[in-house]
């Protein structure tokens, strides 16, 4: 139903007979002459349709035409300087390839913004506003490039249950299914089992997948369902896992760069390339935290406000290392008695990415779940992998939609997903 995108056109292209679809973005009527804007997911077109020259049939059609219609036209680019970028379409046919029912609940043409309850009730239309669809498309070439980087450094992607048995992260909530006469849960992350392959010699796996969490509260920065970037290596530690962690956001940002300009122009972003990624500890920001008089004890989790006062010394990207075990999985690497080989990349106040070394010895594994006040009876599965020959190994997870909001400057991270479940939405 069409020859050429929007983007694909131009006013070389003059005299030419082309195919163009998609909505009626807006229509124009000025007595013998009507302007049609079409909207295609590449960008717009003119349509220009004098009276006398299109005929009476087609000009009435035309007319009757309202917005978000969609329609497919056939017709000759004509150049003109006068118009949106130099050229314009005379129709020689129209098809009505379908019509929108009026008064539209949210104007995709808007000019005045939408809260945005509202756009997410109307995600199908809101999604038709370039500026929306923008945010898609870097994410789009974020994923891409980070397919592409764990193919070039031989990462083997794979897939791991998502109906699970027992939890992995302390702190979120697991979502309670039933699994016939079962309890189960959805998972929260493919932890144990990217660790599993680490005892069969696939060595360097990758998943892109969800995760789900029962975060009680609204933030924004928080979802309920969310798109994990997970990484596991086998015979590396937490430097080499850090050192890959900053290769991929390195590379999906230049890719981002090169590829996403307009999107990004369209967003108002100004993205730059990190030259290098600042390393803290853990120790070092509760001291950055405490000078701008944030109340925080060693040994805490970083607060809202310690990670606020943290975000606003250190600025875009730069890691936290050192954490003391205490606040870690059970799964983390100790380096001493009280310090662990675990890490977060954060961007400002924003957490992007955990990792870690992990335990990969048995013992000291059985200890650890038992610290943590876990019962390791509920981890046999995952135990076993422990027991016949398991290497060192380190990894971590990305969460794709909050490296979207870095990417796309959102300051909510449900504009980064397409249909975002929170707490109080599970529809559309
Ligand atoms: P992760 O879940 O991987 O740790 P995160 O960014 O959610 O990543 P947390 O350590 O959970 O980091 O939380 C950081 C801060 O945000 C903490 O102060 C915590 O109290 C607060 N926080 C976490 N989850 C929620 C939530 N669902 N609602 C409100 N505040 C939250
Ligand atoms: P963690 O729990 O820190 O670590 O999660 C990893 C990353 O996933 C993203 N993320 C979320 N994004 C949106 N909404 C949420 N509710 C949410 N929860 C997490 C964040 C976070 O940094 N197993 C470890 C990873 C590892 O060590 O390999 C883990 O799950 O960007």
């Amino acid at each position: 139903m069409r020859t050429h995108y929007s983007s694909e056109l131009s006013a070389n292209m003059d005299g030419e007979i082309v195919k163009v679809a998609g909505w009626v973005h807006s229509i124009r009527a000025l007595g013998k002459l009507i302007f049609v804007i079409l909207r295609d997911r590449e960008g717009f077109i003119q349509i220009v349709v004098p009276k006398q020259k299109v005929g009476e049939d087609l000009f009435k059609k035309i007319k009757s035409l309202g917005v978000e219609d969609v329609i497919s036209v056939k017709g000759k680019v004509v150049a003109n300087e006068k118009a949106p970028n130099g050229f314009e379409i005379l129709p020689l046919e129209v098809d009505v390839l379908n019509t929108a029912k009026r008064p539209l609940p949210l104007d995709p043409a808007e000019k005045v913004p939408a809260e945005l309850d509202t756009r997410l009730e109307n995600r199908f239309l809101d999604l038709r506003k370039p500026k929306i669809q923008a945010i898609f498309k870097i994410r789009h070439e974020m994923l891409k490039s980070v397919r592409n980087t764990f193919y070039e450094e031989g990462f083997i992607e794979v897939h791991t249950p998502k109906l699970v048995a027992s939890c992995t992260e302390g702190g979120t909530e697991l979502f309670p299914i039933s699994y016939f006469e079962k309890e189960a849960f959805l998972s929260q992350s493919p932890q144990l089992y990217k660790q599993m392959l680490m005892a069969t010699g696939l060595d360097r796996v990758f998943e892109i997948a969800p995760i789900f969490r029962a975060e009680e509260h609204n933030t924004r920065r928080h979802l309920n369902e969310a798109i994990s970037i997970d990484v596991e290596m086998a015979f590396a530690d937490d430097v080499e896992a850090i050192k890959m962690l900053e290769k991929v956001v390195h590379n999906a940002i230049k890719d981002v760069l090169k590829n996403r300009e307009k999107e990004l122009e369209l967003l108002g972003v100004e993205l730059e390339l990190p030259k290098k990624f600042d390393k803290i500890t853990y120790d070092e920001a509760i001291e950055i935290a405490k000078k701008k008089g944030v109340e925080i004890d060693w040994g805490e989790d970083l607060s809202r406000e310690a990670e606020k006062a943290i975000g606003e010394e250190m600025g875009g990207f730069y890691f936290i290392v050192d954490w003391p075990s205490d606040i870690r999985p059970f799964y983390t690497m100790p380096k001493d008695d009280r310090y662990c080989k675990a890490f977060d990349l954060m961007y400002k106040d924003l957490e992007l990415a955990s990792g870690a070394q992990r335990i990969h010895l048995y013992d000291l594994l059985v200890e650890n779940i038992k610290k943590k006040g876990l019962n390791p009876d509920a981890f046999t599965y995952y135990l076993e992998a422990f027991k016949y020959g398991m290497p060192p190994h380190a990894g971590w997870g990305l969460g794709a939609e909050r490296f979207t909001m870095v990417l796309t400057g959102r300051e909510n991270i449900r504009e980064c997903a397409l249909f975002p479940r929170d707490r109080h939405r599970l529809t559309p």
